[in-house]
C-alpha cells in the first residue's frame, strides 16, 4: 500500500521505527514526509552529506514531567506532561498543548514533527514544538481545570518563553486554558511577557482572529483548490467533523463564502440539518454551555442526531475533517469520493490514514493536507507574537486579511512546489517539499548542531 521508499530512505526510516518504538502516530507522520522527499535529495545532495533527515527526525528536546493535581473532592490526581521541543532552526519552538485521555509521547511527536513544515510554509520565523498531557478536561469543573493548568506550568516555565518556546492551544486547550497557564506562568517569574503564549484573551494581548484562525484559513485554503478547479464554496454542501474551536469557524466562514454545512461531529455522534448548521447555536452550546452535540438535534427539531455512527456517510461535496487523527480510513475516503465529493480540506492534524490519501489521490479529487491547510492557526499565533513585541494591536479587518494573503502563498507555495518535483495537484508533495527545504537550508547554513 505505502509508496516505496529507496533503499538508503528505507533503511532510515528503519532506524527511526526501531528507535522509536510504539509511536504509531510519529511513524505515520514520518513515513509520509519521507515518501515526498526522493527528488528533493537529488536536487539538494547536502542535505543527504549533512545527515538532515536523520537530524529533522529527532527532537532537539523531550520534556517529560509529573502533573500532581487535586479534584474538587479533595482527591489527588497525577498526568503526565511533555513539552517535545521538536526544531528550532527557525524560530523559536512553536506549537500548541493538548489535553486529552489519548496523549503519549508518540501523539505530542507525529503534532510536534508536522508542526515543523506547517510552521516553515507560513512564512512566519517560528520553529516547531508540540506539548500536552493525558488530562482529560471533560466534565471537569472550572476550578480543577484551573488547579491543573497551575500545575502544568509550575513545571514548563523553565522551558518556555518569547524567545524559546512559545504554546498555544490544541484539542482541549482554548482561551481559558491558556489565560490560567499565563497567570501561573506571570506569577512564577514575576514577568509579564506577554510573547510566552498565544491564544490568550483579548484583555491582556490576545490577537483578534486568533480564535477563528484555523477555520477561517483551512476554509481559504480550500476556497484557492477550488479556484483552481474553476470552482467555488457556492451552493456547495459540506461535511465538517468534530464541534470545537477548528470545526465551529470551519463552519462559519463556508457559510460566509456561501456553500452549506450539513453535519457536525463530536466522539459520541453526529448531527444533520439539511438547512445549515446553525453557527450561533452551535458556539452557544459548545464555547458557553460546554454541552454535547447531540443537545443541538434536540434544540433544533428539523435536524436528526445519530449517535455512533460514522459522518463521512453523509453525502457531500465539501469534507473538512476537523476532530482529530485518523478519523477517515480508506473506506471512509472511498465512500466520500463515491458520493461526489471533490474537495477535502483538513482542519484537524492527520486525519486521514495512508489508506485514505491514497484514494484521494488516486481519485484526484482536491486534497489539502493538514500541515498545509490547518496552518492558519499557528500563523496567526505569529501574527499575536508579532503584535506582542510591538506592543501593538490590530483591528480583525487588518489581521483576517494578513491570513488570507499567508493562506493564498501556502497554497501557491504547495501547488508551485508540487508541479517542481514531478507530482502536479498533489499538495501532499507539494507541503512536504516546500516546508522540508525551507527548514533543511536554515539547518544546513547553522552547521552540525
Ligand atoms: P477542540 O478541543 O476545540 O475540539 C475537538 C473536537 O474534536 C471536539 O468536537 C471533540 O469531540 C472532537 N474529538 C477530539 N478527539 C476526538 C477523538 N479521539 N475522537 C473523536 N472526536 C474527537 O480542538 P480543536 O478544534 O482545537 O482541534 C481539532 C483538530 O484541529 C485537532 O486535530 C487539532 O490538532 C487541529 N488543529 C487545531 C488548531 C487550533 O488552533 N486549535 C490549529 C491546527 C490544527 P469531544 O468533545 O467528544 O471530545
Ligand atoms: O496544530 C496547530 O497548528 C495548533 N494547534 C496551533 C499551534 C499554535 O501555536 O498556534
Amino acid at each position: 500500500m505505502a509508496v516505496h521508499l529507496s533503499e538508503k530512505l528505507e533503511a532510515t526510516y528503519q532506524k527511526i521505527l526501531k528507535r522509536n518504538p510504539g509511536e504509531t502516530e510519529f511513524h505515520q507522520a514520518v513515513r509520509e514526509v519521507l515518501e515526498s522527499l526522493g527528488p528533493v535529495l537529488v536536487k539538494y545532495p547536502e542535505f543527504t552529506d549533512r545527515k538532515i533527515i536523520e537530524r529533522i527526525c529527532e527532537p532537539e528536546r523531550q520534556i517529560i514531567f509529573r502533573v500532581p493535581w487535586q479534584d474538587d473532592r479533595g482527591e489527588d490526581h497525577i498526568n503526565r506532561g511533555f513539552r517535545v521541543q521538536f526544531n528550532s532552526a527557525l524560530g523559536p519552538y512553536k506549537g500548541g498543548l493538548r489535553f486529552h485521555p489519548s496523549v503519549y509521547l508518540g501523539i505530542v511527536k507525529f503534532l510536534g514533527f508536522e508542526q515543523i513544515f506547517k510552521n516553515a510554509l507560513t512564512g512566519m520565523p517560528i520553529g516547531g514544538g508540540k506539548g500536552g498531557s493525558d488530562f482529560d478536561p471533560k466534565g471537569k469543573s472550572d476550578n480543577e481545570v484551573m488547579r491543573f493548568c497551575q500545575s502544568f506550568m509550575t513545571e514548563l516555565w523553565r522551558y518556555v518563553g518569547e524567545y524559546t518556546d512559545v504554546p498555544a492551544g490544541d484539542i482541549g486547550v482554548g482561551g481559558r486554558e491558556i489565560g490560567y497557564m499565563f497567570g501561573q506562568f506571570k506569577r512564577l517569574t514575576s514577568k509579564y511577557e506577554a510573547g510566552v503564549l498565544t491564544g490568550k484573551g483579548l484583555d491582556y494581548g490576545g490577537s483578534l482572529v486568533r480564535t477563528e484562525a484555523t477555520g477561517y484559513g483551512a476554509t481559504f485554503f480550500v476556497d484557492e483548490m477550488l479556484k483552481v478547479r474553476k470552482d467555488s464554496f457556492e451552493g456547495k454542501k459540506c461535511v465538517v467533523s468534530g464541534s470545537g474551536n477548528v470545526a465551529i469557524y470551519t463552519v462559519e466562514k463556508i457559510h460566509q463564502l456561501g456553500g452549506r454545512v450539513v453535519a457536525v461531529s463530536d466522539s459520541d455522534g453526529y448531527v444533520v440539518d439539511e438547512k445549515g448548521i446553525d453557527v450561533a447555536l452551535l458556539k452557544q452550546l459548545k464555547e458557553v454551555e460546554r454541552r454535547r452535540i447531540k443537545d443541538y438535534a434536540d434544540a433544533r427539531k428539523h435536524a436528526h442526531y445519530v449517535h455512533g455512527g460514522n459522518i463521512w456517510e453523509v453525502p457531500c461535496q465539501v469534507a473538512m475533517p476537523s476532530a482529530t487523527q485518523n478519523e477517515i480510513n480508506g473506506k471512509d475516503a472511498t465512500t466520500l469520493v463515491k458520493n461526489g465529493c471533490i474537495a477535502v480540506g483538513e482542519g484537524a492534524n492527520m486525519p486521514t490514514t495512508p489508506e485514505g490519501i491514497k484514494v484521494f489521490l488516486d481519485a484526484k479529487i482536491s486534497y489539502g493536507p493538514g500541515k498545509a491547510a490547518n496552518a492558519g492557526g499557528v500563523a496567526t499565533s505569529a501574527l499575536e507574537m508579532q503584535q506582542n513585541a510591538t506592543r501593538d494591536s490590530w483591528t480583525f479587518e487588518y489581521t483576517e486579511k494578513r491570513l488570507g494573503e499567508i493562506m493564498r502563498n501556502i497554497h501557491r507555495t504547495c501547488f508551485e512546489a508540487a508541479e517542481e518535483f514531478g507530482a502536479p495537484g498533489n499538495y501532499v508533495v507539494g507541503a512536504n517539499t516546500a516546508g522540508f527545504i525551507k527548514v533543511a537550508k536554515a539547518m544546513v547554513a547553522h552547521g552540525l548542531i
